[in-house]
Protein backbone atom coordinates (compact mmCIF):
# COMPACT_ATOMS: atom_id res chain seq x y z
CA UNK A 1 0.00 0.00 0.00
CA UNK A 2 1.08 3.44 -0.77
CA UNK A 3 2.11 5.26 2.36
CA UNK A 4 1.71 9.35 2.23
CA UNK A 5 5.31 9.31 3.16
CA UNK A 6 6.16 7.02 -0.04
CA UNK A 7 3.77 8.99 -1.95
CA UNK A 8 6.13 12.22 -0.97
CA UNK A 9 9.53 10.41 -2.41
CA UNK A 10 7.62 9.26 -5.16
CA UNK A 11 6.74 12.48 -6.06
CA UNK A 12 10.12 14.11 -5.39
CA UNK A 13 11.45 11.68 -7.33
CA UNK A 14 9.39 12.53 -10.43
CA UNK A 15 10.20 15.88 -10.29
CA UNK A 16 13.70 15.69 -10.09
CA UNK A 17 13.60 12.97 -13.23
CA UNK A 18 11.59 15.91 -14.89
CA UNK A 19 14.00 18.37 -14.02
CA UNK A 20 17.19 16.27 -15.54
CA UNK A 21 15.26 15.72 -18.60
CA UNK A 22 14.21 19.11 -18.80
CA UNK A 23 18.48 19.97 -18.35
CA UNK A 24 19.60 17.20 -20.09
CA UNK A 25 21.23 18.29 -23.14
CA UNK A 26 19.26 17.62 -26.48
CA UNK A 27 21.53 15.65 -28.53
CA UNK A 28 19.86 15.51 -31.97
CA UNK A 29 18.53 19.34 -31.63
CA UNK A 30 22.41 20.41 -31.18
CA UNK A 31 23.78 17.42 -33.81
CA UNK A 32 20.79 18.84 -36.36
CA UNK A 33 22.42 22.62 -35.21
CA UNK A 34 25.97 22.01 -35.39
CA UNK A 35 27.05 18.38 -37.36
CA UNK A 36 24.52 18.24 -40.22
CA UNK A 37 25.66 20.72 -42.62
CA UNK A 38 28.83 18.16 -42.90
CA UNK A 39 28.39 15.05 -41.34
CA UNK A 40 24.30 14.48 -43.12
CA UNK A 41 20.99 15.33 -41.57
CA UNK A 42 21.48 11.26 -41.50
CA UNK A 43 24.57 10.88 -39.77
CA UNK A 44 26.03 9.43 -43.30
CA UNK A 45 28.01 11.58 -44.02
CA UNK A 46 28.63 14.49 -46.41
CA UNK A 47 31.94 16.94 -46.85
CA UNK A 48 32.74 14.72 -43.35
CA UNK A 49 32.52 11.36 -42.77
CA UNK A 50 29.65 9.53 -41.51
CA UNK A 51 29.12 9.51 -37.54
CA UNK A 52 27.92 5.71 -37.16
CA UNK A 53 29.59 3.31 -34.53
CA UNK A 54 30.51 0.82 -37.38
CA UNK A 55 32.24 3.87 -39.23
CA UNK A 56 33.99 5.16 -35.70
CA UNK A 57 34.59 1.67 -34.52
CA UNK A 58 38.40 3.14 -34.00
CA UNK A 59 37.68 5.61 -32.70
CA UNK A 60 37.07 5.41 -28.92
CA UNK A 61 34.00 7.86 -27.21
CA UNK A 62 36.25 9.69 -25.23
CA UNK A 63 38.46 11.03 -28.43
CA UNK A 64 35.47 11.21 -30.11
CA UNK A 65 34.59 13.71 -27.20
CA UNK A 66 37.88 15.19 -27.29
CA UNK A 67 37.91 15.84 -31.27
CA UNK A 68 34.39 17.74 -30.65
CA UNK A 69 35.33 19.99 -28.67
CA UNK A 70 39.05 20.32 -30.09
CA UNK A 71 38.65 19.90 -33.76
CA UNK A 72 41.27 17.67 -35.81
CA UNK A 73 44.41 19.32 -37.35
CA UNK A 74 44.57 19.45 -41.16
CA UNK A 75 41.06 18.32 -41.78
CA UNK A 76 37.99 21.00 -41.90
CA UNK A 77 36.45 19.97 -38.44
CA UNK A 78 36.66 22.50 -35.78
CA UNK A 79 36.41 22.63 -32.40
CA UNK A 80 33.36 22.93 -30.81
CA UNK A 81 34.76 24.04 -26.82
CA UNK A 82 33.64 27.33 -27.38
CA UNK A 83 30.18 27.00 -28.05
CA UNK A 84 29.26 24.12 -26.73
CA UNK A 85 29.30 23.17 -22.69
CA UNK A 86 31.06 19.38 -21.49
CA UNK A 87 27.44 17.89 -20.92
CA UNK A 88 26.79 18.91 -24.61
CA UNK A 89 29.98 17.30 -26.20
CA UNK A 90 28.88 14.64 -24.04
CA UNK A 91 25.46 14.16 -25.40
CA UNK A 92 26.90 14.62 -29.19
CA UNK A 93 29.26 11.97 -28.20
CA UNK A 94 27.00 9.78 -27.23
CA UNK A 95 24.46 9.81 -30.04
CA UNK A 96 26.95 9.41 -32.56
CA UNK A 97 27.77 6.09 -31.39
CA UNK A 98 23.61 4.83 -31.14
CA UNK A 99 23.13 2.72 -34.17
CA UNK A 100 20.85 3.61 -36.72
CA UNK A 101 18.30 1.37 -38.40
CA UNK A 102 19.89 -0.23 -41.35
CA UNK A 103 20.42 2.51 -44.25
CA UNK A 104 19.21 2.00 -47.20
CA UNK A 105 21.85 1.96 -50.26
CA UNK A 106 21.44 0.22 -53.09
CA UNK A 107 21.87 0.52 -56.87
CA UNK A 108 19.87 3.68 -56.91
CA UNK A 109 21.61 5.58 -54.28
CA UNK A 110 25.09 4.22 -55.83
CA UNK A 111 24.58 5.27 -59.33
CA UNK A 112 23.37 8.69 -58.28
CA UNK A 113 26.86 9.14 -56.35
CA UNK A 114 28.92 8.04 -59.41
CA UNK A 115 31.09 11.23 -60.46
CA UNK A 116 32.81 10.74 -63.39
CA UNK A 117 36.40 13.16 -62.98
CA UNK A 118 37.81 12.33 -66.12
CA UNK A 119 36.20 10.41 -69.32
CA UNK A 120 38.26 7.38 -71.45
CA UNK A 121 38.70 9.79 -74.08
CA UNK A 122 40.25 12.74 -71.71
CA UNK A 123 43.31 10.13 -70.94
CA UNK A 124 46.19 10.52 -72.12
CA UNK A 125 47.84 7.70 -74.37
CA UNK A 126 51.16 7.42 -72.68
CA UNK A 127 52.79 8.43 -69.07
CA UNK A 128 52.93 12.02 -68.66
CA UNK A 129 56.13 11.35 -66.45
CA UNK A 130 59.45 9.52 -67.17
CA UNK A 131 59.07 7.48 -64.14
CA UNK A 132 59.30 3.69 -64.76
CA UNK A 133 55.58 2.79 -64.65
CA UNK A 134 55.98 -0.52 -62.98
CA UNK A 135 57.95 0.70 -60.21
CA UNK A 136 55.93 3.61 -58.73
CA UNK A 137 54.24 3.76 -54.77
CA UNK A 138 50.87 4.71 -54.33
CA UNK A 139 51.39 5.77 -50.35
CA UNK A 140 48.28 6.39 -47.91
CA UNK A 141 48.68 9.49 -46.19
CA UNK A 142 46.13 9.12 -43.49
CA UNK A 143 47.01 12.02 -41.34
CA UNK A 144 45.58 14.67 -43.77
CA UNK A 145 44.01 12.32 -46.23
CA UNK A 146 46.24 12.54 -49.06
CA UNK A 147 47.50 10.01 -51.28
CA UNK A 148 51.02 10.44 -52.89
CA UNK A 149 52.15 8.71 -56.37
CA UNK A 150 55.84 8.06 -55.69
CA UNK A 151 58.36 7.60 -58.21
CA UNK A 152 60.43 4.35 -56.93
CA UNK A 153 63.42 4.72 -58.82
CA UNK A 154 64.00 8.30 -57.22
CA UNK A 155 61.84 8.45 -54.38
CA UNK A 156 60.52 11.51 -55.69
CA UNK A 157 56.59 12.32 -55.52
CA UNK A 158 55.07 12.48 -58.95
CA UNK A 159 51.65 13.42 -57.60
CA UNK A 160 50.09 14.11 -54.18
CA UNK A 161 46.16 14.69 -54.55
CA UNK A 162 43.45 14.70 -51.63
CA UNK A 163 41.14 11.56 -50.71
CA UNK A 164 38.09 10.70 -49.38
CA UNK A 165 38.37 10.54 -45.30
CA UNK A 166 39.95 7.36 -43.74
CA UNK A 167 41.14 5.34 -46.61
CA UNK A 168 41.40 1.66 -45.36
CA UNK A 169 42.93 -1.46 -46.92
CA UNK A 170 45.59 -2.13 -49.63
CA UNK A 171 45.45 -0.60 -53.20
CA UNK A 172 44.20 -2.50 -56.06
CA UNK A 173 45.55 -2.00 -59.46
CA UNK A 174 44.16 -2.54 -62.94
CA UNK A 175 46.38 -5.95 -64.28
CA UNK A 176 48.71 -3.40 -66.81
CA UNK A 177 49.10 -1.16 -63.63
CA UNK A 178 47.80 1.59 -64.49
CA UNK A 179 44.90 1.95 -62.63
CA UNK A 180 44.97 2.68 -59.17
CA UNK A 181 41.35 2.20 -56.98
CA UNK A 182 41.19 2.56 -53.44
CA UNK A 183 38.01 2.78 -50.82
CA UNK A 184 37.39 4.31 -48.32
CA UNK A 185 35.64 3.29 -44.56
CA UNK A 186 33.03 5.18 -45.58
CA UNK A 187 32.62 3.39 -48.68
CA UNK A 188 33.77 5.96 -51.45
CA UNK A 189 35.78 3.21 -53.85
CA UNK A 190 37.93 5.83 -56.11
CA UNK A 191 39.86 5.40 -59.37
CA UNK A 192 42.93 7.52 -60.61
CA UNK A 193 45.39 7.21 -63.68
CA UNK A 194 48.96 6.83 -63.15
CA UNK A 195 49.97 7.86 -66.78
CA UNK A 196 47.59 11.11 -66.74
CA UNK A 197 47.93 11.26 -63.08
CA UNK A 198 44.40 12.46 -62.63
CA UNK A 199 40.97 11.17 -61.05
CA UNK A 200 38.87 9.07 -63.12
CA UNK A 201 35.64 8.02 -61.44
CA UNK A 202 34.30 7.58 -57.61
CA UNK A 203 31.16 6.36 -56.34
CA UNK A 204 29.77 5.30 -52.88
CA UNK A 205 29.37 2.17 -52.79
CA UNK A 206 27.97 1.78 -49.37
CA UNK A 207 27.88 3.81 -45.73
CA UNK A 208 30.48 1.30 -44.52
CA UNK A 209 32.90 -0.74 -46.66
CA UNK A 210 35.87 -3.66 -45.93
CA UNK A 211 37.61 -3.49 -48.78
CA UNK A 212 37.53 -4.07 -52.35
CA UNK A 213 39.00 -6.33 -55.41
CA UNK A 214 39.64 -6.02 -58.80
CA UNK A 215 39.40 -8.96 -61.31
CA UNK A 216 41.88 -10.28 -63.00
CA UNK A 217 40.96 -9.35 -66.52
CA UNK A 218 40.60 -5.60 -65.28
CA UNK A 219 37.13 -5.06 -65.98
CA UNK A 220 34.97 -5.40 -62.35
CA UNK A 221 35.23 -4.17 -59.30
CA UNK A 222 33.82 -5.41 -56.01
CA UNK A 223 33.13 -4.08 -52.76
CA UNK A 224 32.05 -5.70 -49.93
CA UNK A 225 30.43 -3.96 -47.32
CA UNK A 226 29.53 -4.08 -43.66
CA UNK A 227 26.52 -1.22 -43.52
CA UNK A 228 24.19 -2.21 -45.33
CA UNK A 229 25.76 -5.79 -45.48
CA UNK A 230 25.99 -6.22 -49.65
CA UNK A 231 28.32 -7.17 -51.95
CA UNK A 232 28.27 -3.98 -54.98
CA UNK A 233 29.70 -5.19 -58.98
CA UNK A 234 31.00 -2.40 -60.72
CA UNK A 235 32.31 -2.15 -64.05
CA UNK A 236 35.66 -0.92 -63.29
CA UNK A 237 35.52 1.51 -66.13
CA UNK A 238 33.40 3.69 -65.53
CA UNK A 239 31.87 2.43 -62.16
CA UNK A 240 28.35 1.77 -63.80
CA UNK A 241 26.68 -0.66 -61.67
CA UNK A 242 26.76 -4.34 -62.82
CA UNK A 243 25.21 -5.97 -59.82
CA UNK A 244 24.33 -5.26 -55.73
CA UNK A 245 24.10 -8.49 -53.96
CA UNK A 246 22.04 -8.78 -50.22
CA UNK A 247 24.49 -10.91 -48.24
CA UNK A 248 22.24 -13.25 -46.47
CA UNK A 249 22.70 -16.79 -44.95
CA UNK A 250 20.60 -20.05 -45.34
CA UNK A 251 18.08 -19.34 -42.73
CA UNK A 252 17.83 -14.94 -44.11
CA UNK A 253 20.45 -14.49 -41.80
CA UNK A 254 22.23 -10.75 -43.17
CA UNK A 255 25.86 -10.72 -42.52
CA UNK A 256 28.54 -8.24 -42.66
CA UNK A 257 31.34 -8.55 -45.29
CA UNK A 258 34.94 -9.40 -43.93
CA UNK A 259 36.71 -9.32 -46.75
CA UNK A 260 37.19 -10.31 -50.22
CA UNK A 261 39.90 -10.82 -52.58
CA UNK A 262 40.08 -11.81 -56.24
CA UNK A 263 41.33 -15.27 -56.93
CA UNK A 264 42.56 -14.54 -60.28
CA UNK A 265 43.37 -18.17 -61.66
CA UNK A 266 39.69 -19.22 -60.96
CA UNK A 267 38.84 -16.33 -62.74
CA UNK A 268 36.87 -15.63 -59.43
CA UNK A 269 36.08 -13.08 -56.06
CA UNK A 270 36.17 -14.97 -52.88
CA UNK A 271 34.47 -13.50 -50.11
CA UNK A 272 34.86 -13.74 -46.33
CA UNK A 273 31.41 -13.56 -44.64
CA UNK A 274 31.44 -12.40 -40.60
CA UNK A 275 28.06 -13.46 -39.14
CA UNK A 276 27.27 -16.72 -41.17
CA UNK A 277 29.76 -19.43 -41.49
CA UNK A 278 29.88 -19.83 -45.61
CA UNK A 279 32.89 -18.50 -47.77
CA UNK A 280 31.45 -17.55 -50.97
CA UNK A 281 32.86 -17.71 -54.70
CA UNK A 282 31.59 -15.23 -57.08
CA UNK A 283 33.10 -15.90 -60.76
CA UNK A 284 33.40 -13.30 -63.13
CA UNK A 285 33.83 -15.53 -66.29
CA UNK A 286 31.94 -14.51 -69.02
CA UNK A 287 30.19 -17.66 -69.11
CA UNK A 288 30.33 -18.76 -65.61
CA UNK A 289 28.87 -22.52 -64.56
CA UNK A 290 25.43 -21.96 -63.32
CA UNK A 291 25.68 -22.42 -59.43
CA UNK A 292 22.73 -24.75 -57.91
CA UNK A 293 20.79 -21.95 -55.56
CA UNK A 294 18.71 -22.94 -52.49
CA UNK A 295 19.42 -24.68 -49.14
CA UNK A 296 21.10 -27.89 -50.20
CA UNK A 297 22.09 -29.19 -53.29
CA UNK A 298 20.00 -32.35 -52.88
CA UNK A 299 20.69 -35.06 -54.84
CA UNK A 300 18.26 -37.40 -54.21
CA UNK A 301 15.56 -34.86 -55.36
CA UNK A 302 17.37 -33.59 -57.59
CA UNK A 303 17.31 -29.93 -58.94
CA UNK A 304 14.21 -28.58 -60.64
CA UNK A 305 14.96 -25.92 -63.51
CA UNK A 306 15.99 -22.33 -62.63
CA UNK A 307 16.94 -23.66 -59.39
CA UNK A 308 20.64 -22.77 -60.86
CA UNK A 309 22.20 -19.35 -60.61
CA UNK A 310 23.21 -18.93 -63.70
CA UNK A 311 25.27 -15.56 -63.68
CA UNK A 312 26.29 -13.09 -64.24
CA UNK A 313 28.43 -13.34 -61.23
CA UNK A 314 26.61 -16.63 -59.84
CA UNK A 315 26.97 -16.91 -55.50
CA UNK A 316 28.67 -20.61 -54.74
CA UNK A 317 28.10 -20.98 -51.33
CA UNK A 318 30.74 -22.48 -49.47
CA UNK A 319 29.15 -23.95 -46.15
CA UNK A 320 31.71 -24.46 -42.62
CA UNK A 321 31.29 -25.25 -39.71
CA UNK A 322 32.81 -21.93 -38.13
CA UNK A 323 32.88 -18.26 -39.70
CA UNK A 324 36.45 -17.26 -41.32
CA UNK A 325 37.05 -13.60 -41.24
CA UNK A 326 40.56 -13.23 -42.32
CA UNK A 327 42.49 -15.51 -44.93
CA UNK A 328 45.24 -16.10 -46.97
CA UNK A 329 45.13 -17.97 -50.57
CA UNK A 330 48.42 -20.98 -51.19
CA UNK A 331 49.92 -19.79 -54.60
CA UNK A 332 47.80 -22.07 -56.82
CA UNK A 333 44.29 -20.81 -55.16
CA UNK A 334 42.95 -24.04 -54.68
CA UNK A 335 43.29 -23.25 -50.79
CA UNK A 336 42.27 -20.52 -48.41
CA UNK A 337 43.58 -20.66 -45.42
CA UNK A 338 41.37 -18.81 -42.91
CA UNK A 339 40.89 -18.11 -39.54
CA UNK A 340 37.72 -16.16 -37.68
CA UNK A 341 38.43 -13.49 -34.97
CA UNK A 342 38.45 -15.26 -31.66
CA UNK A 343 38.83 -18.76 -32.59
CA UNK A 344 42.29 -20.19 -31.90
CA UNK A 345 42.62 -22.15 -35.11
CA UNK A 346 43.10 -21.73 -38.64
CA UNK A 347 41.20 -24.07 -41.15
CA UNK A 348 42.47 -24.85 -44.92
CA UNK A 349 39.29 -24.78 -47.29
CA UNK A 350 39.40 -26.32 -50.30
CA UNK A 351 37.98 -24.57 -52.91
CA UNK A 352 38.13 -27.13 -55.80
CA UNK A 353 35.75 -29.67 -53.45
CA UNK A 354 34.29 -27.13 -51.25
CA UNK A 355 34.94 -27.88 -47.53
CA UNK A 356 37.62 -28.13 -44.79
CA UNK A 357 40.45 -30.25 -45.68
CA UNK A 358 42.53 -29.72 -42.45
CA UNK A 359 43.14 -27.68 -39.35
CA UNK A 360 46.12 -25.57 -38.31
CA UNK A 361 46.89 -24.32 -35.02
CA UNK A 362 46.74 -20.95 -34.84
CA UNK A 363 46.45 -19.02 -31.67
CA UNK A 364 46.83 -15.39 -30.96
CA UNK A 365 44.77 -14.08 -33.49
CA UNK A 366 46.60 -14.64 -36.85
CA UNK A 367 46.64 -11.53 -39.37
CA UNK A 368 46.18 -13.89 -42.54
CA UNK A 369 45.58 -11.05 -44.41
CA UNK A 370 49.14 -9.88 -44.21
CA UNK A 371 50.90 -13.06 -44.24
CA UNK A 372 53.68 -14.04 -46.54
CA UNK A 373 55.21 -16.98 -48.14
CA UNK A 374 58.49 -18.66 -48.86
CA UNK A 375 60.93 -21.26 -49.42
CA UNK A 376 62.04 -22.86 -46.34
CA UNK A 377 64.63 -26.15 -46.06
CA UNK A 378 62.92 -26.75 -49.42
CA UNK A 379 59.38 -26.72 -48.55
CA UNK A 380 56.77 -24.06 -49.17
CA UNK A 381 55.81 -21.74 -46.05
CA UNK A 382 53.35 -19.62 -44.99
CA UNK A 383 53.98 -16.93 -42.15
CA UNK A 384 51.95 -14.70 -40.53
CA UNK A 385 52.08 -12.29 -37.83
CA UNK A 386 49.01 -12.03 -35.15
CA UNK A 387 47.54 -9.29 -33.53
CA UNK A 388 47.00 -10.28 -30.20
CA UNK A 389 50.41 -11.77 -29.11
CA UNK A 390 54.27 -11.31 -30.17
CA UNK A 391 54.79 -14.11 -32.65
CA UNK A 392 54.96 -14.77 -36.18
CA UNK A 393 53.72 -18.52 -36.71
CA UNK A 394 55.49 -20.38 -39.83
CA UNK A 395 53.01 -22.89 -41.17
CA UNK A 396 54.41 -25.40 -43.63
CA UNK A 397 51.74 -25.26 -46.81
CA UNK A 398 51.85 -29.00 -47.80
CA UNK A 399 50.94 -30.72 -44.04
CA UNK A 400 49.85 -27.27 -42.44
CA UNK A 401 51.88 -28.21 -39.25
CA UNK A 402 53.02 -24.86 -37.80
CA UNK A 403 56.79 -25.53 -37.69
CA UNK A 404 58.22 -22.64 -36.13
CA UNK A 405 56.29 -19.63 -33.52
CA UNK A 406 59.36 -16.73 -33.36
CA UNK A 407 58.62 -14.30 -30.51
CA UNK A 408 58.72 -11.05 -31.63
CA UNK A 409 58.97 -7.93 -29.67
CA UNK A 410 55.09 -7.35 -29.61
CA UNK A 411 52.07 -8.00 -31.69
CA UNK A 412 52.35 -6.27 -35.12
CA UNK A 413 49.85 -5.73 -37.81
CA UNK A 414 51.81 -6.42 -41.36
CA UNK A 415 54.62 -8.70 -42.41
CA UNK A 416 56.77 -8.31 -46.29
CA UNK A 417 59.48 -9.45 -47.66
CA UNK A 418 60.47 -9.83 -51.87
CA UNK A 419 61.52 -12.24 -53.92
CA UNK A 420 64.52 -10.78 -54.06
CA UNK A 421 66.20 -10.69 -50.60
CA UNK A 422 66.55 -13.31 -47.82
CA UNK A 423 64.77 -11.15 -45.09
CA UNK A 424 61.10 -10.48 -43.98
CA UNK A 425 60.12 -7.57 -41.85
CA UNK A 426 57.52 -6.96 -39.15
CA UNK A 427 56.04 -4.47 -37.24
CA UNK A 428 55.02 -4.61 -33.24
CA UNK A 429 52.88 -2.37 -34.02
CA UNK A 430 50.39 -3.11 -31.15
CA UNK A 431 52.74 -2.69 -28.40
CA UNK A 432 55.73 -0.53 -26.56
CA UNK A 433 57.95 -1.86 -28.99
CA UNK A 434 56.16 -0.38 -31.99
CA UNK A 435 59.05 2.14 -32.46
CA UNK A 436 60.95 -0.93 -33.79
CA UNK A 437 61.11 -3.07 -37.02
CA UNK A 438 62.42 -6.78 -36.40
CA UNK A 439 63.95 -8.76 -39.44
CA UNK A 440 63.44 -12.27 -39.63
CA UNK A 441 66.43 -13.92 -41.79
CA UNK A 442 63.76 -16.61 -44.05
CA UNK A 443 66.72 -19.32 -44.43
CA UNK A 444 67.38 -19.59 -40.78
CA UNK A 445 63.72 -18.35 -39.55
CA UNK A 446 65.74 -15.90 -36.80
CA UNK A 447 65.24 -12.55 -35.95
CA UNK A 448 68.32 -11.07 -37.13
CA UNK A 449 67.74 -7.45 -37.22
CA UNK A 450 65.84 -4.22 -34.87
CA UNK A 451 65.43 -1.47 -37.42
CA UNK A 452 64.18 1.82 -35.11
CA UNK A 453 63.44 4.46 -37.58
CA UNK A 454 62.37 7.35 -35.40
CA UNK A 455 63.23 6.63 -31.31
CA UNK A 456 59.85 6.68 -29.59
CA UNK A 457 57.48 6.77 -33.09
CA UNK A 458 55.39 4.27 -34.44
CA UNK A 459 56.95 2.29 -37.29
CA UNK A 460 55.16 -0.23 -39.41
CA UNK A 461 54.10 -1.30 -43.11
CA UNK A 462 57.19 -1.84 -45.16
CA UNK A 463 56.89 -2.41 -48.91
CA UNK A 464 59.78 -3.24 -50.95
CA UNK A 465 60.56 -1.63 -54.82
CA UNK A 466 59.84 -4.10 -57.86
CA UNK A 467 63.47 -5.36 -58.25
CA UNK A 468 63.41 -5.68 -54.00
CA UNK A 469 67.05 -3.32 -53.24
CA UNK A 470 64.72 -0.93 -51.45
CA UNK A 471 62.41 -1.73 -48.21
CA UNK A 472 59.93 1.91 -47.72
CA UNK A 473 59.10 1.92 -43.97
CA UNK A 474 56.36 4.14 -42.27
CA UNK A 475 56.75 6.03 -39.63
CA UNK A 476 53.17 5.89 -38.80
CA UNK A 477 52.66 9.65 -36.98
CA UNK A 478 50.92 12.83 -37.92
CA UNK A 479 54.24 14.27 -38.44
CA UNK A 480 55.60 11.10 -39.77
CA UNK A 481 57.86 10.33 -42.69
CA UNK A 482 58.42 7.30 -45.55
CA UNK A 483 62.35 5.97 -44.76
CA UNK A 484 63.87 4.22 -47.70
CA UNK A 485 66.61 1.45 -46.46
CA UNK A 486 68.86 -0.62 -48.51
CA UNK A 487 67.12 -3.67 -47.98
CA UNK A 488 70.58 -5.86 -47.68
CA UNK A 489 72.37 -3.40 -45.48
CA UNK A 490 69.81 -1.85 -43.76
CA UNK A 491 71.54 2.33 -43.80
CA UNK A 492 68.85 4.58 -44.70
CA UNK A 493 69.02 6.16 -48.00
CA UNK A 494 66.18 8.76 -47.51
CA UNK A 495 63.53 10.24 -45.62
CA UNK A 496 60.23 11.98 -47.03
CA UNK A 497 57.89 14.11 -44.54
CA UNK A 498 55.05 13.01 -44.68
CA UNK A 499 51.51 13.01 -42.97
CA UNK A 500 50.79 9.68 -41.11
CA UNK A 501 51.97 7.50 -44.25
CA UNK A 502 50.02 4.05 -43.72
CA UNK A 503 50.04 1.70 -46.58
CA UNK A 504 52.40 1.40 -49.65
CA UNK A 505 51.90 -0.35 -52.70
CA UNK A 506 54.46 -1.34 -55.14
CA UNK A 507 52.79 -1.19 -58.74
CA UNK A 508 54.92 -4.40 -59.86
CA UNK A 509 54.83 -6.27 -56.86
CA UNK A 510 50.90 -6.13 -56.65
CA UNK A 511 50.49 -6.63 -60.35
CA UNK A 512 52.86 -9.82 -60.22
CA UNK A 513 51.08 -11.29 -57.33
CA UNK A 514 54.69 -11.47 -55.91
CA UNK A 515 54.77 -13.87 -52.78
CA UNK A 516 55.98 -11.13 -50.28
CA UNK A 517 53.48 -8.86 -50.56
CA UNK A 518 49.46 -8.62 -50.23
CA UNK A 519 47.57 -9.01 -52.86
FE1 LIG B 1 43.25 -3.05 -41.67
C1 LIG B 1 44.24 -4.07 -44.79
C2 LIG B 1 40.92 -5.50 -41.64
C3 LIG B 1 42.43 -2.17 -38.49
C4 LIG B 1 45.50 -0.48 -41.77
N1 LIG B 1 42.71 -4.52 -42.94
C5 LIG B 1 43.20 -4.73 -44.21
C6 LIG B 1 42.46 -5.78 -44.84
C7 LIG B 1 41.50 -6.18 -43.96
C8 LIG B 1 41.67 -5.39 -42.76
C9 LIG B 1 40.46 -7.28 -44.17
C10 LIG B 1 42.70 -6.33 -46.23
C11 LIG B 1 41.93 -5.48 -47.20
C12 LIG B 1 42.60 -5.31 -48.54
O1 LIG B 1 43.78 -4.98 -48.59
O2 LIG B 1 41.92 -5.44 -49.55
N2 LIG B 1 41.95 -3.73 -40.28
C13 LIG B 1 41.12 -4.78 -40.46
C14 LIG B 1 40.41 -5.07 -39.25
O3 LIG B 1 39.52 -5.94 -39.11
C15 LIG B 1 40.92 -4.18 -38.20
C16 LIG B 1 41.73 -5.00 -37.16
C17 LIG B 1 39.79 -3.46 -37.44
C18 LIG B 1 39.08 -2.44 -38.28
O4 LIG B 1 39.05 -1.32 -37.85
O5 LIG B 1 38.60 -2.75 -39.36
C19 LIG B 1 41.84 -3.28 -39.01
N3 LIG B 1 43.86 -1.59 -40.36
C20 LIG B 1 43.39 -1.41 -39.12
C21 LIG B 1 43.99 -0.26 -38.48
O6 LIG B 1 43.72 0.20 -37.33
C22 LIG B 1 45.04 0.24 -39.40
C23 LIG B 1 46.41 -0.06 -38.76
C24 LIG B 1 44.96 1.74 -39.65
C25 LIG B 1 43.85 2.18 -40.54
O7 LIG B 1 44.15 2.85 -41.52
O8 LIG B 1 42.70 1.86 -40.28
C26 LIG B 1 44.81 -0.64 -40.61
N4 LIG B 1 44.63 -2.43 -43.01
C27 LIG B 1 45.46 -1.35 -42.85
C28 LIG B 1 46.31 -1.25 -44.03
C29 LIG B 1 45.96 -2.30 -44.88
C30 LIG B 1 44.89 -3.00 -44.22
C31 LIG B 1 47.42 -0.20 -44.24
C32 LIG B 1 46.60 -2.67 -46.21
C33 LIG B 1 47.69 -3.65 -45.94
C34 LIG B 1 48.41 -4.09 -47.18
O9 LIG B 1 49.60 -3.90 -47.21
O10 LIG B 1 47.80 -4.63 -48.10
Amino acid sequence: MRSPRNSAILGAALALAAFVAEAAPDAPALYREHCAACHGADRLGETGPALLPENLGRLKPEAAAQIIAGGRPASQMTGFADRLGTDEIAALAKLIYTPIPVPEWGEKQIAESRIIHNEATALPRRPVHAADPLNLFTVVEIGDHHVTILDGDRFEPLWRFPSRIALHGGAKYSPDGRFVYLASRDGWVAKYDLYGLMPVAEARVAVNTRNIAISADGRTLIAGNVLPPTLVILDAGDFSVRKVIAVTGDKGVASRVSAVYNAAPRQSFIVALRDIPEIWEISYADNPRPVPVGLIHNHEEGLKEGAFDRGPFPVRRIRLEESIDDFFFDPSYANLIGASRDGGRGQVVNLNVGRKIAEVALPGMPHLGSGITFEYEGRLVLATPHLKEGAVSIVDMKDWRTIKRIATAGPGFFMRSHENTPYAWIDSFLSPAKDTLQVIDKRTLEIVRAVTPAPGRTAAHVEFTRDGRYALVSVWEDDGALVVYDAATFEEVKRLAMRKPSGKYNVHNKITRSAGTSH
